[in-house]
């Protein structure tokens, strides 16, 4: 998968295109397989250390939830906003911060834990990194609890081993229960690929390149290409279908649900995608209703931790508290018939 356009950015002329403004995602360095070598498919083996906030960590925490591994892959969830300038071990850093207090709800954040994964009770994810003798520091990390290893952090390759293995990682369901999220079917993984592609470059990045980047063409283009993108969507879902490419909820469907489920009460504000909602696309908005109420979806995220991580600290520690209506979010995902 390393290179490809559906997983990571194209990093030619990086430094130049940031240079210009351009919000340019970096590659992860850490692509060991679960199944493969000192990684064997275990249950209770593997941890995932994740932010809520984060939506390539909520690919990783949605696999885990539909898979039914919940039991079978044990998880930390750092604080939402990362490090200040005043830290002593530096700026944008994850951390271990579960007494923290949210200045968006005056509380500390239940879901927020300490490091349980290494057994160091680390600070930071930094620390987890520093270990292996890498500068890398992002998350979702799939971690290796036996033998004290980073074993991938890239949030594609993450959640397609999770489906591949899911069996002997400790799933929970089994047959028509478990979900199959890439199935061994030619046609519809050239499908499943066309659609992740699409959904990464305009969507999933896209959100970022329209909202992270300073430059007002890059803005314009990208926040083009992301609304072409949900009217291509919506068009497609207009035949009933209950799911991107027909009856089955499939790895496409996972991925473009992080970026929609943060769209109006988020990326509408913090991105400056503002031409319109997901309420605006009817098929869309009760596709996004319908995947919300799948089991273990709604608890594989939360709406608190985004708004914190997006707003908290670059809104001046205001986060924004709306929108309320029709409904407030995230109680809007239960009701498809607010569609506009
Ligand atoms: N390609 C990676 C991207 C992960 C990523 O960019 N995570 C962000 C959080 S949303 C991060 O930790 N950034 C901090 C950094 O890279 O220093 C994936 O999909 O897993």
């Amino acid at each position: 998968m390393t290179g490809d356009r559906s997983v990571q950015e194209d990093q030619a002329n990086a430094s130049e295109r940031r240079a210009r403004g351009e919000f340019v995602r970096g590659v992860s360095g850490f692509r060991n397989a679960v199944g493969e070598g000192d990684f064997p498919a275990q249950p209770g083996r593997y941890h995932l250390f994740v932010a809520f906030n984060c939506p390539w960590c909520h690919r990783a925490t949605l696999a885990r939830a539909v898979l039914g591994l919940q039991g079978g892959i044990s998880m930390d969830v750092v604080f939402p906003n990362r490090t200040s300038g005043d830290d002593p071990a530096g700026p944008n850093l994850w951390e271990f911060a579960p007494n923290r207090i949210a200045t968006s709800t005056g509380t500390t954040l239940p879901e927020c834990t300490r490091d349980t994964g290494t057994g160091r009770d680390l600070r930071l994810v930094k620390q987890i990194y520093q270990a292996e003798g890498s500068e890398e520091q992002s998350v979702p990390i799939l971690y290796d609890k036996t033998n004290g290893r980073i074993v991938n952090n890239e949030s594609a390759e993450i959640l397609r081993m999770l489906d591949r293995h899911a069996g002997p990682l400790g799933s929970v369901l089994a047959g028509p229960d478990r979900p199959c999220l890439y199935p061994d079917d030619p046609d519809l993984r050239a499908e499943i690929d066309a659609l992740n592609e699409l959904i990464y470059v305009t969507i999933n990045n896209g959100a970022y390149k329209a909202g992270f980047s300073s430059d007002q063409a890059v803005y314009a283009a990208a926040y083009e290409a992301y609304f072409d993108t949900l009217a291509v969507l919506d068009a497609r879902l207009s035949d009933g279908r209950p799911f991107l490419t027909g009856d089955r909820f499939t790895e496409a469907d996972l991925r473009l649900f992080p970026t929609l489920y943060r769209h109006d009460p988020v990326y509408y504000l913090r991105m400056k995608l503002n031409g319109a909602k997901i309420l605006d696309f009817p098929h869309l908005w009760r596709w996004l209703c319908r995947v919300h109420g799948l089991p273990g979806v709604a608890g594989s995220s939360s709406l608190d931790h985004c708004r914190q991580g997006y707003f908290g600290r670059s809104w001046n520690n205001v986060v924004p508290r709306g929108p309320f209506k029709p409904m407030p979010y995230p109680q809007a995902y239960a009701h498809p018939g607010l569609a506009r």
